[in-house]
Order: structure tokens, then sequence, then C-alpha cells
């Protein structure tokens, strides 16, 4: 054997142990066979004047480094975002000392990772600018080998204000206005958010505060290698052709390679679908460019007994790893990553429908048509620092609790955190993404356009690699904004033509462009709402992007009656609706003082970002009840808190209601809804928003009503001008046969109904059917129903063993002020008990509660207090003398403690005089 064989044989041994031991001390998710220096950790954070200087934490903003150290108090609390308003002006920066030793300079390369810098900075290490960012979306590579010493070194990551730079930016920008330029005064916000990479809301929304933070705000290291490291794996499952081949696998690996090479760098590279020791691909390769690419494909034949991703209520979240290694042959030095997938297909299906104009809009998944029920998700805190797993863990558990199977990540927030989307995998929830561009008009320079792409570019391979991501979507409400000149972009024809050239040029041209050349396996939507394909054929601008017969529709209408379901648009695809309501007593007081309890307080005023906000929750309400009485006025105040959110739950259950049970019928010529996504599931602070979750994840009424509306199989009671209509809506992909539906009147005064109706039915899955159809008033009349406002109806499903199936829907047949017989009852909480064998995800214990009431009682409502947890059901109608509910605590709690804490009431308890 000569010298050089030997060395062959024995490199090639080292590598192949190299590899099997990689992946058997692999973690989860990455593994770097080459030098790394954490940086994460404490750093010293400075203001520019030098005067103040705290500990700084990494990942981390200053905002929550102040509040650390004791600088300031929580930004949150009372005024202070305003308050507060001077930190985000002033120009942090953040410096550590790091070691550094002779061997790892010893490597040709040596980089900084800055996985993400809020936002616009100048990193210098021992001095020398090695690299600057504007764009807080993006992952920033600086070559720092040249800088580096051995021993102590010294980084300094200098930010600038973010909202200076977007002024600054805006002044800048002489030729034309790129709108909007302020927000709205109520929204007490930043300007020119538009001009800087950073998320949109920072800056604030009508449902959050301006808090535009600086820091590093991801991980931070350095690495050191000498050939080439894995920088990013994408995989993209598409279907094989289902005979001998189950799946296609596509992998594309970015390397980042040496520059100081002079020939090209070879190696090995092997793909492997991890559990399946026969199923990988080996190359030989040779890199060539600094950042090249290398694309593998894993053929998943038929012999390989493979399992399909499927969104919540339609199978297993069945998820695999695949893990990629590059071994380099003249070095041996080993990078390997680990990434994970799920093999499921999606398809946005827009074609003609029978006896509608237009064109249809739903998603299939595995070839299944999906309703995609759920709500739209925005960024959970002001400061991500302070997001951590259990939180959001608890935010999407809540969505799957409530039976949604699907959140639109909004275009006004973050690209969301790992966590969001992993998390989301695993329980199915599938993922609707926009990209983050949201109400205004987008600079669109050279500079600009090249840091989109790249921010897009990243954002793909990072958040793609999900199966719970169903679609692309370029922006929030931009075509609408340019359609219906929002921000005066249609004064003259010269502008118009300007600003649309500008939106192909950023939304199809640059993003939807860079999303095609990387990930075919989604569809990729340039805006929410847009007509789907028509918008494209009107060339990206439709002239009514809100049109029912195509693509997704926003709709706010808080004039109308919103039990007034005649009022909504009838379209394919309702991808935001919603109605405000205050959070609750408990979740305000965390940040207010007793002054602030009153309707009329500063404070009440202060957090309201929405133009007349307070006003229309009021009005609202006043369509279907009187306004709370008393005369204690924080007790008025937590009344209103609690009408607010019952006007919410019915709004918000009347329209989705109506969406749900469009989905299988045209009705002169729109239908076939197949989507109901709300607005919104979260909260970023408290404060009265749309949300159905509150700041800190306790749920309002409206939640829980979204578990029954979006239940799997459901009623819908409604009239239709005369004619009392309930109709059956199944998910369900098999046939409902033997089930039986009844049909209930009640009087407010009793707990036995005046008529039970029956009828026994088979129906087909994925479709909605009208059940029964009768005339309102022959129906009350033969219930012996004197007159409308004395009753109510009930409807619900029965299995064929006679026993509830779903749950149990109610009609009011007219507004509750106006109702007869509805009197105050006596509601009191029975015997609390735990129940030791029962567990929910995410509960630490259940317990037991025992209600009993004199006479039946609208909007129930159980407060757990200081208890966090949320209930079996809550804001129910009670129409039975006792019932059991169960409380499921974040925390392991006793009976006794949940006594002290809980309190029920009911509608009627409001009026106090
Ligand atoms: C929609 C959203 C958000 C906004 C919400 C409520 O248009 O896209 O911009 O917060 O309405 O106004």
């Amino acid at each position: 054997m000569t010298t050089n064989m030997a060395l062959k044989v024995r490199m090639f041994a080292v590598t192949a142990a190299k590899i099997s031991l990689v992946f058997l001390i692999l973690p989860n998710f990455s593994y770097q066979d080459v030098g790394t220096i954490d940086l994460n950790g404490v750093w010293l954070a400075s203001n520019g004047g030098g005067d103040i200087n705290v500990n700084g934490t990494v990942p981390g903003c200053i905002h929550t480094d102040l509040m650390a150290a004791g600088q300031i108090g929580d930004p949150y609390f009372r005024f202070n975002d305003v308050e507060y308003r001077w930190i985000a002006k002033e120009n942090w920066s953040y410096s550590r000392q790091f070691n550094v030793t002779e061997t790892l300079l010893k490597h040709k390369e040596i980089v900084l990772v800055c996985e993400g810098l809020d936002t616009v900075a100048t990193v210098t290490v021992n001095g020398h600018n090695v690299g600057q960012s504007n764009n807080m979306f993006r992952r920033y590579t600086f070559d720092i080998k040249s800088v580096l010493q051995s021993g102590v070194n010294t980084i300094q990551v200098t930010f600038q204000s973010a909202i200076k730079y977007a002024a600054e930016k805006n002044r800048s920008h002489e030729e034309y206005m790129v709108p909007p330029d302020c927000p709205p005064a109520v929204q007490k916000g930043e300007c020119h958010p538009n001009f800087i990479r950073k998320e949109q809301c920072s800056f604030s929304w009508d449902w959050g505060p301006a808090f535009a933070t600086q820091g590093i705000w991801k991980n931070i290291s350095i690495q050191a290698y000498d050939s080439a490291v894995i920088r990013d794996v994408f995989v993209t499952p598409t279907k094989g052709d289902g005979k001998t081949t189950l799946w296609l696998i596509h992998v594309t690996v970015y390397m980042d390679v040496s520059k100081t090479s002079k020939t090209p760098v070879t190696g090995i590279v092997n793909a492997q679908l991890q559990g399946f020791p026969t199923l990988f691909v080996k190359n030989n390769v040779k890199l060539k460019s600094p950042s090249d690419q290398l694309t593998l494909t894993l053929n998943v034949s038929s012999q390989f007994k493979v399992e399909s991703w499927w969104p919540a209520g339609y199978g297993k979240q069945m998820m695999y790893k695949v893990g990629v290694t590059f071994v380099s042959t003249d070095t041996g030095e080993v990078s390997a990553k680990l990434v994970k997938t799920g093999l499921r297909t999606v398809e946005l299906v827009q074609e003609t429908i029978k006896g509608s104009p237009g064109l249809s809009f739903y998603f299939k998944i595995n070839n299944v048509p999906i309703f995609l029920k759920g709500s739209n998700w925005i960024p959970a805190d002001a400061f991500k620092n302070r997001i951590s797993t259990p939180y959001t863990r608890n935010l999407l558990q809540s969505a799957i609790d409530a039976n949604m199977n699907t959140l639109r990540v909004w275009g006004g927030g973050i690209y969301e955190h790992d966590d969001v989307y992993d998390i989301a995998d695993e329980l199915g929830i599938m993922i609707w993404q926009d990209f983050m561009f949201a109400c205004a008009m987008y600079p669109v320079d050279d500079d600009f356009l090249g840091n989109v792409r790249e921010e897009i570019q990243q954002q793909v391979v990072r958040i793609g690699n999900h199966p719970a991501v169903i679609a692309w979507s370029g922006n929030n409400e931009n075509e609408a904004a340019l359609a219906a000149n929002w921000y005066g972009t249609d004064n003259t024809t010269q502008l118009h033509t300007l600003y649309r050239e500008d939106y192909v040029n950023l939304y199809v041209n640059v993003t939807m462009a860079t999303v095609w050349s990387l990930d075919k396996s989604r569809p990729n939507i340039t805006s929410s709402p847009s007509n789907g394909k028509q918008t494209e054929k009107e060339n990206w601008v439709a002239k009514n992007p809100y049109d029912n017969h195509y693509g997704d529709v926003h709709y706010y209408n808080y004039k109308d009656d919103c039990w007034d379901w005649t009022k909504f648009p009838k379209t394919r695809f309702a991808s935001e609706y919603g109605f405000q309501s205050w959070p609750s007593y408990n979740t305000l007081k965390k940040v207010s003082t007793a002054d602030d309890w009153t309707l009329d307080s500063d404070f009440n005023d202060h957090r309201q970002h929405h133009q007349d906000g307070n006003t229309q929750m009021l009005d609202q309400a006043k369509f279907h009840f009187a306004l709370p009485s008393g005369d204690d006025p924080v007790q008025q105040y937590v009344d209103n808190i609690y009408l607010s959110q019952v006007v919410q739950a019915m709004c918000i259950k009347t329209q989705t209601e109506f969406y749900r049970r469009s989905r299988s019928e045209i009705i002169n010529g729109v239908g076939h809804t197949m989507g109901a996504l709300y607005w919104q599931l979260n909260d970023i602070w408290q404060g009265p928003t749309w949300s159905s979750l509150e700041y800190g994840g306790r749920w309002k009424m409206l939640h829980y009503y979204a578990a029954k509306f979006f239940a799997p199989v459901m009623t819908v009671i409604f009239e239709d001008k005369e004619q009392l209509k309930v109709y059956v809506v199944s998910d369900l992909t098999t046939k409902l046969s033997g089930v039986t539906l009844q049909v209930q009147v009640w009087t407010w005064s009793s707990f036995k109904p005046l008529k039970s109706w029956t009828k026994v039915f088979d129906k087909d899955g994925n479709s909605a059917n009208m059940i029964f159809n009768q005339t309102t008033a022959e129906f009350l009349k033969d219930a012996k129903c004197t007159k409308r406002e004395a009753c109510f109806i009930t409807s619900g499903l029965l299995d064929s063993k006679q026993k509830p199936y779903g749950p149990t829907n109610s009609y009011f047949l007219s507004p509750l002020k106006t109702a007869s017989g509805l009197a105050k009852v006596n509601i009191t909480v029975g015997k609390i008990t735990i129940l030791p064998d029962a567990r929910k995800p995410g509960a630490a214990n259940t317990l037991q509660v025992e209600l009993k009431t004199t006479g039946p009682a609208p909007f129930v409502w159980l407060d757990s207090g200081d208890v966090e947890g949320r209930f079996s059901d809550n804001g129910f109608l009670m129409n039975v003398d006792t019932l059991i509910v169960q409380f499921y605590p974040l925390q392991s709690v006793k009976a006794q403690d949940l006594e002290k804490e809980v309190k029920v009431q009911s509608l009627m308890d409001i009026y106090r005089k």
C-alpha cells in the first residue's frame, strides 16, 4: 500500500466513523463539526451618550435589559409605552469580550454568524468594521478572520434608532412619497415603518404599542472551518408516481465554501431519511463558488412504509428527519444538519364552479378538500425574548382546543420563531404564511429589493421545511390599498402607474419570483386579500380584490347589527373578519391602577388604538343588550368588559357559522366558502383588541365559542326571511349515518322545552346541508310559544345510540334586551373536586366544578381569578339546573384554591339597579 493510498483509506475510515458518530450524537436540529464560539449571554448595553450601561442579554432587546437592570418599570404598565419612547430614539450598542484560541485562528475561514440583528447596526471586532445590517429578518454572516487575535477580543454591535433611520430614509426618498406617512393619532405610533425591514407593528398598530426596540434578537456565534459548511438545508417532498415511487424528497443543501481555496472544494455529500438506513443519496461533489448549492433527491419507493402528515382532525402528524452531511475530501472536515419534514401535498384549487361566476378558492391536502378553520396570528409580545416555548405552546394548544386547523401568520409582524412552526407541525395546524409587508406602499429601489430578495430566500428556506406551512402570501392588504386608493396613490394617472409598477416589482418580480425559484411545492398568493388567479389576470392589482367570486376576503363592519348574517359577504374564503372586546379585568389590572378602571378613564382611552373602538363595542352591544347598570364604577367597568366579550363572541359566532354553512351551496351566484380565519387569535399586550386569547393566554368568551363553531360536526340555526333553518355541517371525510337532529323550543322561565322536533338522517362528509326548514311562526305556534321574545331555540345532534354528538347550539329569537321572562337567577358554584385520571394536553391537573342555577341563564361565565387555566366550557346558555364543567389549570391547583378564586355570573347580573 502506498502512503497515499493508506492515507486515503485511513481518511475514508475516519470519515465513515465521523458520519455515523455525527448521527449518533446529533442533537435534534443541527450539528457543525467545526470550531464554534457561542456569543450568546451577557453583554454590556450602553446608550449613545454612554451614561446608561446595563447588562445586555443576548438574544434579547434593550427594553427588557433596561427593565431587568431596574432602569425602567414594566413597559406595558399604564402609559409607559409613551413614557419610554426615548428608548427607541437612542442609539444603543452591545459589546462584550471573548477568547479565541490559537487553534481556532488556524482555520482558513472564520465568520461571525448573526441570526438576527434588530435592525440597523454596524458590527466591529477589535475596532474593525466587519459588517452592517439593515434587516431584522435576515441572517448576516461576516468574515472576521483578518481582525481576530489570539486571546481576548472585543465585539461591538452599534445600533441606530430604527425610528430615526426610517425617518431619514423617507426624507431622502425625494422622487415621490411612499405612503402612509404616519399611523392615525389614536395608535400613538411612529412614522414610516415601511422604510425599514423591521417588524412593522413595532411602530404601533391598531391593537398594539410602539416599541421599536433594538438588540441582538437571535443567536450570535463565531464559526471556523477550512473547507465548507452546510449553511441551510431545504427539504420539499413532492408526490411520486404512486406506484414505484411514493414520494420524492427534494433536498437542497446551501454551502458556504472557503474562499481561500484556489481549487474547487471536493467532498462527499450524503442525505438520508432517518429511520430508513437504506434510504439515502451519496454524491461526490465539487464546490466552486463561495456559496454553492447542491441538490439531491431521496426517492421513497413503495418498499418504504412511510406515512403522510395530516392537518389536525384528518390523521396523524407524522414527521421525519432528513440528515445531511458534507465531508471534505481534503481535510476530512464534517458539516452536518438535521432537518424535520412531513410528507404531504398541498393544492390551492381555483377552478370554475357551476352556477357561480368566478373561481373556487380552497385547499386540498393530500387530495382531500379541507375547510380552513382558525384565525390570524400576530407577534406574541413586543419583546420577542419574553416569548417562551411553553407560552407559544399554550397559545397553539389553545388554537387546537378550539378546533382550529389553520393560522395565518400575518404580514405586519415577524417571520415567527422556529417554535411556532415546530409546534404547528406537531399539532397539525396549517400555516398561511404572509411575507412581512402590511398596510403600506414600499420604497422599491435596488437596495431595498436586493435586501428583500435575500430576506425571502432565507425565510423560505427556514420556514418552508415545515409541512404545516401550506401557502406563501405576499403581503397584508397592499393590493386592496392600491385598488381602493387608501393612501392617495390614485391621485394622478402618472402616480398610480408608478405605484402599480412598484407593487408588481416588489411582490411579483422579486418576492414571488424568489419563492418560485426555491419552492414549487406550495401555492403562492400575491396578497391577502386578493382574487387569486383573477388578480394575476388583472396585472396583479384587481379592480376589486374583495370580490366574493374569487380568492379571499377581509371584512369588517362595525355599523350593522352583527347578528344579521345577510350583511356578511358570501366569500370563497374569509381570511379576516372581527370585532373587538376588552380583555378580562384580571389581565388589565396587572398593568393599571384603581383610577384606570372606568370606561371614561384616560387609561381606557389610551389602550384603545382603533379609531372609535370603544364606542363601536358599546354601539354593537346596544343592538341586543341593555348596557350594564349599577352604582359602583369599577363594577360597571368589569361588567362592560364581560358584555364586550359576549358581544364579540356572538358576532364572530354568527359570521363563522354563516361561512361554515355556505361551504356546499351557491345561492345567487355566490358560496362555496372554504375558509374562515377570524381576526385575531392572540394579543401583543393588554388592551382592547380583536383577539380571542388575551396577553398571557387567558381565553376570552370568543375562544370558548370558537371551540363550538369550529367543531368538526355542528349545527347552525338561522332565519332566512320567514323560514327557520337548521344546517348540519360536517368536516368529516366519512358519512354520518343514523344521526338525529334535535331542534327544541324553550322559554326563559323553564328547564323543560316547549317542543322537541327530531329527525334521523344520513349525510355525506365534507359538506353542509339543510336538515330542518320550517316557517318560524308556524314552528313557534306548534310549540305554543306565545311570542318570539319569550322563547329561544336550541339544536343538537344525537348519535345512533341517542347520545349527544357535537356541541349544542342556540338561537335567540329577539334581542335579549327585549326578551320576555328572562330574569335574574341565582347561579352558584357547588362542589369542586379533583379528577385524578383526567389529563388534557397543557393542563397540570383537572378539576370538576359543579354549577347550579335557579332558572335558565344566558352567557354563564366562570372566572378563575388569579388561577390561570381554562374551563371545558364557558359563556354558555344554561338551561338545566345542574351542570358539571371541568377546569384545566396551567399549574397544578388544589380544589380549595380554585374555590377561593372562582366566580360565576350570567347576563342578568350586570343589571345591578
Ligand atoms: C386587518 C388586519 C390588521 C388590523 C385588523 C383590524 O385589516 O390586517 O391590519 O389590525 O384589520 O383592524
